[in-house]
């Protein structure tokens, strides 16, 4: 289906010479294929559903309002993995999340580079490659694997914070921390049960949208990372396939600030 369409010029681009620019700082990185990418997704899509709404990686970096409506929107990150994108590290997804009255309906993650496809819609299951997902179920966080970022901020408060979480998470003790430098991919690794929980601060509503849809219908939670409901614009988020864990990584965790996606009074009241 469309998809492919979107997938195909990320892994026809993967070989060719890229023009990279750096967005807020040095390490956050854009290619012209992620403008290319976002573009034919909002296009097409605009196209089969004109009166939806979009939100975009891209276009919210050119200044186009993120703002989560009741209104059917389409919730877009055209390349995630970015900074593995322009080295060709295997790890670059395409992410396209659905959400109705604020709710999360669909998501559609497409691993580009081993063309694996996550899909997930409310009520109906997560599949991978048509096979249906399932967290882990394990419940003891001394036997799981733990997945996390490191965001564009890299000032050495902020990686004090980063890397006394990992070393409490490292201590708890769990097996072992992993970075692989695409957020939807390692949420991904939590549906089909690979990793048993993911957290991280400075993430936007295009990374989590349509992962946290494959999750919860493979059985997992997503959630704040004080323990509170999912909040697609608070910039945090711990996901895990039990309470469980969660609960245990949730505890650990010293917040990192990140601003809010968007500026609704309401939200910030
Ligand atoms: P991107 O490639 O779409 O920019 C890399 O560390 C992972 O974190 C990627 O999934 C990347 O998405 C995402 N990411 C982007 N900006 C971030 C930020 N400010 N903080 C944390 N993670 C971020
Ligand atoms: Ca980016
Ligand atoms: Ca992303
Ligand atoms: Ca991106």
């Amino acid at each position: 289906f469309l998809f492919w369409k979107f997938c195909l010029v990320v892994q026809s681009a993967v070989k060719q010479e890229k023009q990279v620019s750096s967005k807020s700082t040095p390490t956050d990185l854009v290619t012209e294929t992620d403008h290319q990418v976002e573009e034919l997704i909002i296009s097409t899509l605009r196209e089969k559903y004109p009166t939806h709404r979009f939100i975009g990686e891209e276009s919210s970096a050119a200044g186009v309002k993120c703002e989560l409506t009741d209104d059917p929107t389409w919730i877009i990150d055209p390349i995630d993995g970015t900074c593995n994108f322009v080295h060709s590290f295997p790890m670059v997804a395409v992410s396209i999340g659905f959400a109705v009255r604020k709710e999360l309906e669909l998501g559609v993650i497409y691993h580009c580079f081993d063309g694996t496809l996550y899909t997930a819609r409310k009520g109906h299951g997560a599949f991978c490659n048509g096979v249906r997902l399932q967290v882990s179920k394990e419940k003891d966080v001394s036997k799981a694997l733990i997945l996390t970022e490191i965001g564009a901020k890299r000032d050495p408060a902020t990686l004090d914070i980063f890397l006394g979480n990992m070393k409490k998470l490292l201590s708890a003790p769990t097996h072992g921390v992993r970075i692989i430098g695409s957020s939807t991919l390692a949420l991904c690794h939590i549906a089909s049960g690979a990793a048993e929980a993911y957290y991280q601060y400075g993430l936007h509503c295009w990374d989590i949208a349509a992962a946290a849809v494959i999750i919860r219908e493979a059985g997992g939670h997503v959630m704040d990372t004080t323990g509170g409901p999912l909040d697609l614009m608070s910039r945090r988020v711990v996901a895990a396939g039990t309470r469980e864990i969660a609960d245990c990584v949730v505890k650990q965790l010293q917040p990192i600030n990140y601003g809010r996606d968007d500026t609704d009074p309401d939200d910030l009241a």
